[in-house]
């Protein structure tokens, strides 16, 4: 029995998902998941650590990191990358003024080695504010489509109305679950060979 099986052998008995929620500071990270968790999500501050909630989805029991992105912060957010299985990257819609700090911080991400294994679900926050960005144009800002290395999505939202937030989160998990649960024989067999190809979604 290979390593990869073991391991996911494990994972699959545990069913759990480890989640990190990143972007700019100000994107609504932390109001999506409050949202998502049910909760109030008047007078949130800014979040100066980290926030960590866990919550059952479906079958999946989601770990899920929300660390602060102001610029202070981010050099700290490489302590949260390990075994990190989805990365949701959120975007204030509205903030034209810091599209390419938005996309240079994304794509300093995405060379990482450890999240080189990771799903990324882009949230394009705060679609209820009248003039913010499309999905379209949050895409071309943050150089999307030039993503081969990740299994990316995009999804216009809005922590407010909650509008796509488990639409989201049920891409991350399905992409997710279809790389760690259901694709064993194939991947142990590639893992071999060479490399997975991932081909980018949109
Ligand atoms: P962060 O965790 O990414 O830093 P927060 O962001 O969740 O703290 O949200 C920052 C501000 O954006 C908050 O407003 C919050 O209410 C607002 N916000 C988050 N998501 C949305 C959204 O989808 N629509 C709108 N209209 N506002 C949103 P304040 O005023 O408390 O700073
Ligand atoms: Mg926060």
């Amino acid at each position: 029995m290979g390593l990869l099986t073991i391991i996911r052998k494990n994972r699959q008995k545990e069913k759990e998902m480890r989640i990190l929620f990143l972007g700019l500071d100000n994107a609504g990270k932390t109001t999506i998941l409050k949202k998502l968790n049910g909760e109030d999500i008047m007078g949130i501050s800014p979040t100066l650590g980290f926030n960590i909630k866990t919550f059952v989805h479906r079958k999946y029991t989601l770990n899920i990191w929300d660390v602060g992105g102001q610029r202070t912060l981010r050099p700290y957010w490489r302590n949260y990358f390990e075994q990190t299985d989805a990365l949701v990257w959120v975007v204030d819609s509205g903030d034209r003024m810091r599209t390419q700090d938005c996309k240079e911080e994304l794509h300093s991400l995405l060379l990482e080695d450890r999240l080189a294994g990771a799903s990324l679900l882009v949230f394009a926050n705060k679609q209820d504010i009248q003039g913010s960005m499309n999905s379209t144009e949050i895409r071309d800002a943050l150089d999307l489509l030039s993503i081969k290395s990740h299994h990316w999505k995009i999804l216009p939202c809005s922590a407010v109305t909650g509008e796509n937030l488990v639409e989201g989160l049920d891409w991350a998990v399905d992409d997710v679950a279809g790389r760690l649960y259901y694709s064993t024989a194939v991947e142990d067999v590639s893992s071999r060979i060479s490399p997975r190809p991932i081909a980018a979604q949109q």
